[in-house]
């Protein structure tokens, strides 16, 4: 040991062979010089190993449809990459491929945009075999649109190769077409293994439609604590992480409360502009969401009101944009516990569609529960039945529909009044009495 050098650790100073550097860019629509977009761009980055150096927002309509940003602006930005040393731009919105291009161009160093950004991402978590599909078919559609752009670039400059040769390009095809062609032909092989990860997933969701449980999705904005909140809830270790987009497979677990087992679903979170890519690949996944018999919202509530509100607005709308839009919801403001009295009281203040709580201390989660039970009571049928003592099964299967049973043992079978999930009532009407079921 004694002759082996052992430099110790740089500390303070980053490596910079390893380290990317980037200027992260956006584009602030309308008022206000808030700058919030880009705090989160600069979290993405982090996620993906990325150090921001500088920041730059133009204020602006719209980006500008070749260069995203101004022309003096865009001066101004090659000037800080000088300033800063950074090796990479970093833009808030996905750029077309044009616009990507000529940035590039004109600044001499790589340029990447929120979508390739997140890609990255969900592809350094993607573990499972499905998530990899998901998130390979994602990153494949975003690159043959790109690809396109490219193409026709290269077939503008007459650089398009032409290849006439034996193999598998039929003659005047150029590379960049056998490129989309095979891209194309991966793209469809993907969807069909995806269609079978989700025939399995529905045989498995059709089982627990069956078994009558009901079942609560937990959704929301990455990092809220969705995780935290089903292991808090159901006993689970289920992975959680200071990162965005730590889950992306859903997990499902069970548990108690007041007599009824309920089934809890922690699945990917959502972000501002979600990359279509992604909704697209990610359908089986999101379909979780879209089945459950409620949905509980889990919301950073420590984040600062105005990020706290995008955050909501951005996963109702991806809620909405998957169907779930009409499912009953209750909103968990998570993360109290680093919230005084006063920063608690002004995040509730009218708010009683919502529940307080912290994930990580176990505070308010059983108000949570209560709360769940609540809205699911509010979905439920009263039925009255007369079950033969045959009918053991089904006796069964309503203890597991309504939980606690107001039963009584008559010699003819056993008389129930119960409250049964509305789309299981049809499975007890045989078994109703006078006719119609009462209260
Ligand atoms: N202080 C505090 N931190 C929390 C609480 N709940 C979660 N966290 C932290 O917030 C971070 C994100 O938690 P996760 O449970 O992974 O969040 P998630 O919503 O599952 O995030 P994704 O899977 O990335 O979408 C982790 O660092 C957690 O430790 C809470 O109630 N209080
Ligand atoms: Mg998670």
């Amino acid at each position: 040991m004694a002759d082996v050098e052992t430099k110790p650790a740089p500390t303070g100073i980053r490596n910079p062979r390893a380290r990317q550097r980037a200027v992260a860019i956006g584009v602030v629509r309308g008022l206000a010089g808030e700058d919030a977009g880009l705090d989160e761009l600069g979290e993405l980055l982090r996620t993906a190993g990325v150090a921001t150096e500088a920041r730059m927002v133009q204020q602006r309509a719209e980006p500008d449809p070749d260069r995203y940003f101004g022309r003096g602006k865009l001066e101004e930005l090659r000037a800080e990459i000088a300033r800063s040393g950074a090796n990479l731009v970093a833009c808030d919105d996905e750029l077309a491929p044009r616009q990507e291009r000529n940035l590039e161009a004109a600044l001499g160093v790589p340029v990447i945009d929120r979508t390739a950004i997140i890609l990255d991402i969900f592809a350094d978590h993607a573990h499972s075999a499905a998530g990899k599909l998901q998130v390979e078919l994602a990153q494949l559609e975003y690159n043959l649109a790109r690809m396109r752009g490219l193409w026709t670039h290269l077939e503008r400059l007459g650089a398009g190769r032409m290849d006439g040769g034996i193999g598998t390009r039929g003659p005047g095809e150029s590379q960049i077409e056998t490129d989309r062609r095979l891209a194309r032909d991966r793209i469809s092989a993907l969807r069909r293994d995806l269609r079978d990860v989700e025939r399995n997933r529905e045989t498995m969701r059709a089982e627990r439609r069956r078994s009558a449980v009901p079942t609560v999705a937990l959704a929301g904005y990455t990092n809220a604590g969705k995780s935290t909140l089903l292991n808090a809830i159901t006993g689970a270790a289920v992975g959680v992480g200071d990162r965005l987009f730590h889950t992306l497979d859903p997990t499902t677990r069970s548990f108690e409360h007041d007599g009824r087992r309920y089934l809890l679903t922690d699945t990917v979170g959502f972000i501002r502009k979600l990359p279509h890519q992604l909704v697209d690949a990610f359908k089986a996944t999101l379909e979780e969401t879209t089945l459950a018999d409620l949905i509980v919202h889990v919301v950073d509530g420590s984040a600062p009101a105005p990020s706290r509100a995008a955050a909501i607005e951005a996963v109702d709308e991806v809620l909405d944009e998957i169907g779930a839009g009409a499912t009953p919801r209750i909103l968990a403001l998570n993360k109290i516990d680093l919230l005084d009295d006063a920063g608690r009281r002004d995040l509730l203040v009218g708010r009683r569609d919502a529940v307080g709580v912290s994930a990580a201390t176990g505070e308010g989660v059983d108000e949570l529960l209560d709360a769940i039970a609540a809205a699911f009571a509010r979905t439920l049928e009263p039925v009255e039945l007369l079950i033969p003592y045959e009918e053991g099964a089904t006796l069964n299967e309503l203890h597991e529909a309504a939980g606690s049973l107001d039963r009584e043992d008559r010699p003819e079978g056993v008389h129930v009044r119960a409250r049964v999930p509305r789309r299981l009532a049809h499975r007890f009407r045989a078994f109703a009495v006078g006719g119609r079921s009462a209260a």
